[in-house]
């Protein structure tokens, strides 16, 4: 009996704990980067910390070179991409760390591709929250663009094409 009631007892403070935390956040997600053509390239997962979103990039089947990395502002990834929308920016600002006006929060360092075409890389986005804002009614994905981001143009750092795309899932 007191097993039971012990058992219960736990149960009901993992409830209270859930219901403390809003519904759509999470402490973990990720999402399968696919190309044009429908093939993988990889994928990113995606981490809570204390200090904003870790994100882990294993990527490859990518053309080599310098790649804008953005975290985009819906969850639709149909070639070409254009269905990802704009840069996820709840805060309401401009393009670009190099903007005085900058910066979205999906707004990241450009990735660097080696002539192998595979990459694996580690980025903290201090901005980013693995909450409500992201996983809004239609979600938000996760861009490669062709060419890199010059970190100033509005709304999109020039950085060309999309060439990948992942909706991010918890
Ligand atoms: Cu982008
Ligand atoms: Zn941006």
């Amino acid at each position: 009996m007191k097993s039971i009631v012990t058992t219960l007892v736990s149960a009901g403070v993992a409830l209270a704990i859930a219901a403390f935390q809003p519904a759509a956040a999470t402490d973990r997600a990720r999402a399968a980067m696919k190309n044009a053509k429908g093939e993988s390239v990889g994928e990113v997962s995606l981490r809570r910390t204390h200090h904003g979103t870790l994100l882990h990039a294993r990527l490859s089947n990518l053309p080599a070179g310098a790649h804008a990395f953005h975290v985009h502002a819906i969850g639709k990834c149909t070639p070409p991409f254009k269905s990802a929308g704009g840069h996820f920016n709840p805060g309401g600002k401009k393009h670009g760390f190099d903007s005085s006006e900058g910066m979205h929060a999906g707004d990241m360092p450009n990735i660097h591709v080696p002539a192998s075409g595979s990459l694996e890389i580690e980025i903290l986005n201090t901005l980013l929250e693995l909450g409500p804002a992201l996983f809004d009614g239609d979600g938000a994905a996760i861009v490669i663009h062709a060419g890199p981001d010059d970190y100033r143009t509005d709304p999109a750092g020039a950085a060309g094409a999309r060439i990948a795309c992942g909706v991010i899932r918890k």
